[in-house]
């Protein structure tokens, strides 16, 4: 273990599978040096997505929230490197597209609140990541190897 060992839970949403931008979204955090640990191809079931997002239960979008999580294939990933939780949430931008930067994901390829494109975990929600990847990962999922650029990041 090292000091840039920090892991982060990311999932392309539906319509980001749709779009056809899982490799574009997959190139930008190979791109920025973080470590590729896990990914899953896969389907959100209603009971996964009452526990992914029940934080927000009872909010007035929960439902078309869970429908939306749940309607096709997502793609699921663990990111690791430096402070992973809080850089991929800046790479990611604001909870709405409209209010993210030009140079984020969503502020490169979204335009509405609900369909923004992707998920990240919340570095202001201490341990958020470290569930996120307990509920959608085994851990022999989680892929143990040395990935040689680091010596260049670091
Ligand atoms: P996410 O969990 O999906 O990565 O998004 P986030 O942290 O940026 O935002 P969060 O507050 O956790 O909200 C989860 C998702 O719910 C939808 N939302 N709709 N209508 C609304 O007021 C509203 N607020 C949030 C968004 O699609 C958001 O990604
Ligand atoms: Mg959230």
């Amino acid at each position: 273990m090292s000091h840039h060992d920090e892991r982060t839970f990311v999932m392309v949403k539906p319509d980001g599978v749709q779009r056809g931008l899982i490799g574009e979204i997959v190139s930008r955090f190979e791109d920025r040096g973080l470590k590729l640990v896990a990914g899953k191809f896969m389907r959100i079931d209603d009971d996964l997505a009452h526990e992914h997002y029940g934080e927000h239960e009872g909010k007035p979008f929960f439902d078309g929230l869970v429908d939306f999580i749940t309607s096709g294939p997502v793609f699921a990933m663990v990111w690791e490197g430096a402070d992973a939780t809080r850089q991929v949430r800046a790479m990611v931008g604001e909870t709405d597209p409209a209010e993210s930067a030009p140079g984020t994901i969503r502020g490169d390829f979204g335009l509405d609140l609900g369909h923004n494109v992707i998920h990240a975990s919340d570095h202001e929600d201490e341990g958020a990541n470290e569930r996120e990847i307990d509920l959608f990962f085994d851990d022999e999922e989680l892929v143990d190897y040395d990935l040689d650029t680091s010596a260049w990041v670091y």
